[in-house]
């Protein structure tokens, strides 16, 4: 089994609740949800941080944001706004090291973060 937790959701060894996969990136519900819409949006492929994009990922950053915008419109946030937070490294909180995106909406976010 592999020793990333969300290698292990890619692969289906660890239980998630997908809400989309391509070939790509996959989406599924945060365990932990800190808004009402909370999803995670990450390459199925293992990087650590976004630090680690180079020019061979060129294809990811517009997939994450075309995915996103998707579910976005799917769960009704396009309307009243959402936020997208990348925590990157030990200070930006990253606690899973395998790039995710949050996706956060269906309250009133406020800023700024902690
Ligand atoms: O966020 C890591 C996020 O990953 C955090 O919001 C919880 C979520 N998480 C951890 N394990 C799981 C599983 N198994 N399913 C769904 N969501 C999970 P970070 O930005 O690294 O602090």
């Amino acid at each position: 089994m592999a020793e990333c937790i969300f290698c292990g959701i890619i692969e289906g060894n660890i239980p998630a609740e997908k809400v989309y996969e391509d070939e790509l990136v996959t989406a599924f519900k945060d365990i932990h949800a800190q808004a009402p819409v909370h999803i995670l949006v990450i390459p199925n492929q293992h990087i650590p941080s976004i630090q680690q994009i180079g020019e061979g990922d060129s294809q990811l950053p517009g997939r994450f944001f075309s995915v996103i915008n998707q579910l976005a419109q799917d769960y009704g946030l396009a309307e009243r706004g959402y936020r997208i937070v990348n925590n990157c490294g030990e200070d930006g909180g990253q606690t899973v090291h395998h790039i995710h995106f949050h996706l956060l909406g269906a309250r009133h976010l406020t800023w700024p973060p902690g």
